[in-house]
């Protein structure tokens, strides 16, 4: 993580426009989870940090923020993954690292980060490391638009629970703008009434 850029990303942020909402978002809901079998047992297993692993965890645990007092993680050994979105942020490119992903305990573990804007298509964003948060910057991969839902594909069954260990995910400000104002949603709507109506008037014209 370059913490210069992230410093320069949240004052150029905040200088632009101070968000109205929380200063970072999370991913908030799991859309998906594959199992791919390669780890030592079947469905979502992790731990806590202070407690043992692997045991059976919810996948919810790789949603909100990380906590000292609730370090929970979800492994990902070779092939399995999980997909989360952003529901109440719209995650896009700012100014350098938008999307950073959480992973607990140095083992060399790593996992690909894939994005996508449709729930379809899923691009590769690059590759998350170990005992760090790793973060990405959207524009490396030329990418235009909003951040719907993050993939995280493990790649190895290294550690005492196997896999790459998500602890969560995160969006920084700059990278998201909160989910429109009622006075927004009033302009929107409005914009769509005028264009609705000059189709309308188009059409009467032809017709
Ligand atoms: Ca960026
Ligand atoms: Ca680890
Ligand atoms: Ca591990």
């Amino acid at each position: 993580m370059r913490l210069k850029t992230v410093a320069a990303g949240l004052a150029a942020s905040l200088a632009l426009s101070a968000p109205a909402h929380a200063l970072v978002g999370y991913a908030d809901v799991v859309l998906n989870f594959f199992d791919s079998g390669a780890g030592p047992m079947a469905g979502p297993y992790g731990g806590t940090l202070l407690g043992a692993y692997p045991v059976p965890v919810s996948t919810s645990v790789v949603l909100g923020t990380d906590s000292v007092s609730d370090p929970d993680f979800l492994s990902l050994p070779t092939g399995s993954f999980v997909t989360v979105g952003f529901t109440d942020e719209i995650v896009l490119d700012g100014v350098g690292d938008d999307l950073f992903v959480g992973e607990t305990g140095g083992n060399g573990e790593q996992a690909d980060i894939f994005v996508s804007s449709d729930f379809i298509n899923f691009i590769l964003l690059g590759t998350a490391t170990d005992n760090a948060l790793t973060g990405f910057d959207l524009a490396d991969i030329g990418w235009v638009g909003q951040v719907k839902a993050v993939k995280i594909v493990g790649l190895d069954n290294l550690g005492a629970s196997p896999g790459f260990d998500v602890t969560y995910i995160q969006a920084l400000p700059g990278a998201f703008q909160g989910v429109p104002e009622p006075a927004t949603w009033a302009l929107m709507i409005m914009g769509f009434g005028l264009a609705g109506s000059a189709v309308r008037r188009r059409r009467t014209t032809t017709a």
